[in-house]
């Protein structure tokens, strides 16, 4: 076998090595220049960008609203790509300078949230909603939480990086990827075989947090791999995304915070509903 690479004794960071996202990335955190965040007029802030880590959160706060909680909120977009979680106003928030991140003013010293679970968890638990309040149904909203939180580096970090992001296609990473991808996507398509949601029979966080990743996977929106993958086999999930994406706050959270897409899936910021509304009436019928 051909050695194309072996580690030099001392790793040192190349940001032309890694494609896509070395360039914005280092090897350390902290911030790299000053610049505060800005701040809506809702009590509700959120810092993100419409990838699938961000639209669960976004998903979750229009289910909230259509639930008529009082869940209004401003959504800023953070360009990862430009390097903006790297502001001293982003890190101040999230020491790990990943998006999505949640201030929420009307709580006491508004401590920032970060961490897609985390900033669910609060959510649901502050408008008692998607998350039972206690016992063995409450463990088993995240037995699927947590399950998605451990699978989804393997999907993006993993597969969608060396599938779709890096520089060269590199058969090793490739298969290795796209076997635990699919075992995983196995998984999911077994259980949704005997629930109509992800942890029973009512829509919960586990849903909210796994249809950006999966869902978008299987309906061809992320990282066009429907036919590497054969993801219509997997028929017990595409009951399910095409289910989850029929719902009018699905439909909503998805689009926010993106500036790539068609135009009628794209708001950069969000402030107010008509916001959206103004967006998806782009969408020709
Ligand atoms: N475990 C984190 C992951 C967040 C994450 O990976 N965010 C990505 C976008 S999907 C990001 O901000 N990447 C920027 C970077 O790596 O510099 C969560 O669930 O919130």
């Amino acid at each position: 076998m051909e050695i194309r690479y072996t580690p030099p004794k001392v790793w040192t960071h190349d940001a032309e090595s890694g494609g896509k996202w070395a360039n914005v990335n280092r090897p350390v955190s902290g911030a790299t220049y000053e610049k505060a965040l800005p701040v809506g007029e809702h009590a509700l802030q959120l810092y993100s960008m419409g990838t699938p880590n961000g639209q669960k959160i976004t998903i979750m706060l229009e289910e909230l609203l259509a639930l008529g909680k009082n869940a209004e909120y401003d959504a800023h977009m953070i360009k990862i790509g430009e390097g903006e979680q790297f502001s001293s106003g982003f890190v101040d928030i999230n020491p790990n300078s990943k998006i999505p991140a949640l201030v929420d003013y009307s709580s006491q010293n508004a401590e920032p949230i970060f961490e897609s679970a985390s900033i669910l968890v609060y959510l649901a638990e502050k408008f008692a909603a998607f998350l039972p309040e206690k016992g063995i149904k409450r463990t088993q909203v995240f037995n699927w939480l947590f399950w998605l939180h451990g699978s989804a580096p393997y999907l993006g970090g993993g597969f969608g990086h060396f599938y779709s992001y890096a520089p060269e296609k590199f058969e090793y990473s490739i298969n290795r990827f796209t076997m635990e991808t699919k075992r995983q996507l196995d998984v999911l398509d077994k259980q949704l075989a005997k629930n109509e949601f992800i942890a029973g029979d009512e829509l919960s966080i586990a849903d909210i947090a796994t249809w950006p990743w999966y869902g978008n996977l299987i309906l061809g929106n992320l990282y066009d791999a429907k036919e590497f993958l054969q993801v219509e086999d997997y028929t017990h999930i595409q009951r399910w995304a095409k289910a989850m994406l029929a719902r009018p706050a699905v439909q909503r959270g998805r689009i926010i915070n993106r500036d790539w897409g068609d135009e009628w899936e794209q708001l950069e910021n969000r402030h107010c509903a008509e916001d959206i509304d103004k967006v998806l009436a782009l969408k020709p019928e």
